[in-house]
């Protein structure tokens, strides 16, 4: 008897064992860093017109502080029209609104008709193909599963086929989707969802996990915070182990380096510091017991630069479309130091104008749509890309801040 105890203590100990190697959390010192970025994600809301449905799921899964920015959030999605959203954007919407215990049936049915219809990526399709349909499914997963399994099954099935050339943000949003499915599968199925939705996110979460950094990161800073998501919900092992800790503390060194100054950015890490994910989106109580906003004074923030200038090289590249508009072309600019590499774009554009540019808004700030009258086209997928020498930017032009002497070129290319 005593063994058979003994043997069982065994089997627990291990099985919390393996759980726990996800578990992990922000120490008390590191907590000011933590309210410091949600008072200034929140603190955005009043300060632009761009209704941004990540913050107010990200502000709901944290709990509130400000709750005038919560409540113009929420009415400007409640007001909002379906019409011309990706089905991405409809899903972030329906997420948002549940999050602030909003109706959602006509957004959801137009969701549901969309993904009906919808077409898998022909073989070989970039990865982030799969976003805007994976948060397609993970929210209509949280509406009504029944009804989303014949969706799922194709995704899940698609997925499997075109494993590669693989997104860490991509492979994140979807393993939130398919283990959403997974926890719903009705009791008594004669399909085998199990076995098809396990195999599915064990590839994904195998390459999420071979994405896993020495330093803890997985994939680049932007998109760790929806893999921390993905790795701590999945019912699926990684190949490669992952220290949750460290990746946590790694983030937490990058957001005092000032790394995390993009509404958006704070956005996609902030549930995962508050240990929540998106599946948790159902469960926000909505009820007035918010706690108290930290005062400005309680939390630091990175420390500005000094105001003397720099030069930046920049380059506009053009290889791609129409044969006699092909260019190369580089001037220096000066510009003060610690400026975001728009002011650079500015600059450039003012002195010559072949360097005229024009952008977008958008969840991430400015995408930078044209230079020189070459224009990105998503049924070309084509874009300017931005890369500092010959590595991509991590960041758009509105947050970069290049340094004295970098070589920052725009680059028109395909995805
Ligand atoms: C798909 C994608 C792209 C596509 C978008 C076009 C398309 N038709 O799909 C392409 C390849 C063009 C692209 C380009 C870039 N991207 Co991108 N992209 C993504 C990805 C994987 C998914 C976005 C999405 O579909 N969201 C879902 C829909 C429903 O939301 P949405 O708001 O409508 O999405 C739009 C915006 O996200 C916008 N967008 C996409 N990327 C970027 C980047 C910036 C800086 C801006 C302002 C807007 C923007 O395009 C989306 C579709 O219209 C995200 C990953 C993530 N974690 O969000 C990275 C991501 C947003 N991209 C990123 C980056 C860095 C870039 C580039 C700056 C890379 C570069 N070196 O040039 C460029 C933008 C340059 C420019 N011209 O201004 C980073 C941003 C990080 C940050 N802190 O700013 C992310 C988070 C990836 C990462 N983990 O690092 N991207």
């Amino acid at each position: 008897m005593a063994w058979l105890t003994l043997y069982l203590l065994n089997v627990l100990w291990a099985v919390a064992g393996t759980s726990t190697q996800s578990s992990c959390s922000v120490t008390p010192e590191q907590q000011p860093w933590v309210d410091g970025l949600q008072v200034l994600m929140e603190k955005s809301v009043m300060k632009s017109d761009f209704t941004n449905p990540s913050i107010l799921i990200a502000m709901n899964l944290a709990g509130a502080y400000n709750l005038e920015a919560q409540k113009l959030l929420t009415d400007r999605l409640v007001a909002s029209d379906s019409a011309d959203l990706t089905s991405g954007q409809l899903a972030l919407n329906i997420l948002a609104l549940t999050s602030s215990c909003r109706d959602t049936g006509r957004k959801v049915s137009i969701l549901q008709k969309n993904m009906e219809n919808w077409v898998p990526p022909s073989p070989g399709a970039e990865a982030s193909a799969f976003y805007g349909p994976s948060l397609a499914i993970l929210t209509l997963c949280q509406k009504n599963s029944e009804a989303t399994i014949p969706i799922a099954v194709r995704f899940a099935k698609t997925l499997i086929r075109e494993s590669s050339p693989f997104n860490v943000d991509t492979g994140a949003v979807a393993t939130l989707a398919l283990t959403c499915m997974y926890n719903r599968i009705p009791v008594g199925s004669q399909e085998n969802y199990r076995d098809l939705f396990g195999e599915a996110l064990k590839v994904l979460v195998d390459n999420i996990s071979l994405k896993i950094k020495a330093d803890g990161i997985i994939g680049d800073i932007y998109s760790t915070g929806l893999a921390m998501q993905a790795l701590s919900v999945t019912p699926e092992q990684p190949i490669k182990k992952w220290d949750c800790q460290k990746t946590m503390d790694m983030i937490l060194n990058e957001i005092k380096q000032g790394k995390f100054q993009n509404p958006m950015s704070i956005a996609q890490i902030l549930p995962s510091l508050k240990g929540k994910t998106y599946l948790d989106v159902p469960q926000v109580n909505c009820g007035p017991d918010n706690g108290v906003p930290p005062t400005p004074a309680d939390y630091p923030t990175p420390v500005p630069t000094s105001p003397s200038n720099i030069t930046v090289i920049y380059t506009i590249n053009n290889q791609l479309k129409g044969v006699d508009l092909l260019f190369n072309k580089t001037m220096e600019v000066s510009v003060k130091r610690g400026s975001v590499l728009l002011v650079v774009l500015e600059e450039a554009q003012c002195k010559d104008s072949m360097f005229k540019f024009e952008t977008k808004m958008t969840s991430w700030g400015l995408f930078v749509t044209s230079i020189n009258n070459i224009a990105e086209n998503v049924n070309h997928k084509t874009y300017w890309e931005f890369l500092s020498g010959k590595t991509p930017l991590d960041e758009g032009v509105s947050y970069y801040v290049p340094s004295n002497y970098e070589h920052i070129t725009a680059n028109f290319t395909q995805y």
